[in-house]
């Protein structure tokens, strides 16, 4: 067995049904193992699925898979965390950060009015020109995979940035360091759909990962990811990157830069 070879190991659990036939989303998570770190790595998404607030599963299932494909290296997206007061503030602060990233103004207002209307466990795509969903994924949308980021090189960044080892930054900040790799990819707005966690963020490339602490109120199970896209000439092209691409996230402090672009 050739030890240098990945699996890519993904989760995900529902309850009542599966989620194909119904079920409310629990849970979902994505990693790649070494085949001698498989039980451990099954263990860890078992353990996710299995404490979490969203409710107990009643369907679970956890894949397994070699990755055959050559795994392509990224550094992480910069990271800033920004603290607002209130939920409006939080908001208003995502709005200014997306037309930052490039998204014109009336195609923010135009998706913030449909998100009430989403019920999607995957992310929805929005094309900045029109405004208009494009996915065509209905209640799945799109599901990012085969990423990770090992937990030394992780917990290393971490110290350096004086920011906490939590596992939800680090898998968020993984999924849009790989998104907003993407040429077409414009800007990430994302919360969770976890009752207990309040912070989110907005991603791109130029502004890079920007948390804030609270883009929903407290026990409200209603999650949202959207990514703003242009020029998807070839729609089947980039749903394969989110998909098929795999991403192993590597910090390396020689090569970091500042949010300004300066070492
Ligand atoms: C999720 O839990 O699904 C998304 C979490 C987004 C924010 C993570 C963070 O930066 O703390
Ligand atoms: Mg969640």
């Amino acid at each position: 067995m050739d030890q240098s070879r990945l699996y890519n190991v993904r989760m995900r659990a529902s309850e009542s049904a599966s989620h194909e036939n119904g079920g409310k989303h629990i849970s979902g998570g994505e990693l790649l193992s070494s085949y001698r770190d498989l039980r451990m790595s099954v263990n860890t998404l078992l353990d996710k699925a299995l404490n979490h607030s969203r409710g107990k599963p009643d369907f679970l299932q956890i894949q397994c898979e070699i990755i055959n494909q050559p795994i392509k290296r990224l550094s992480p997206l910069t990271v800033q965390t920004n603290d607002v007061t209130t939920v409006e503030e939080g908001q208003d602060l995502a709005r200014y950060l997306l037309e930052k990233a490039g998204v014109p103004k009336d195609m923010i207002a135009k998706a913030y009015k449909q998100i009430p209307e989403y019920s999607v466990r995957g992310a929805i795509l929005i094309d900045i020109h029109t405004g208009e969903r494009v996915d065509g994924r209905i209640d799945k949308g799109v599901r990012v995979s085969k990423m990770d980021w090992q937990r030394d090189n992780f917990e290393k960044w971490a110290k350096s940035k004086a920011v906490s080892t939590n596992p939800r930054l680090k898998e968020a900040l993984v999924l849009a360091t790989k998104v907003c790799n993407h040429k077409s990819t414009i800007a990430e707005l994302c919360w969770s759909d976890d009752p207990d966690y309040t912070t989110g963020y907005v991603a791109s490339k130029n502004i890079g990962y920007q948390r804030i602490t609270q883009l929903k109120h407290h026990g409200d199970e209603k999650g949202c990811r959207i990514f703003f896209v242009d020029s998807l000439s070839d729609f089947n092209i980039y749903i394969s990157y989110l998909e098929e691409q795999p991403i192993l996230i590597q910090w390396e402090e020689e090569h970091d830069t500042r949010v300004d672009g300066k070492k």
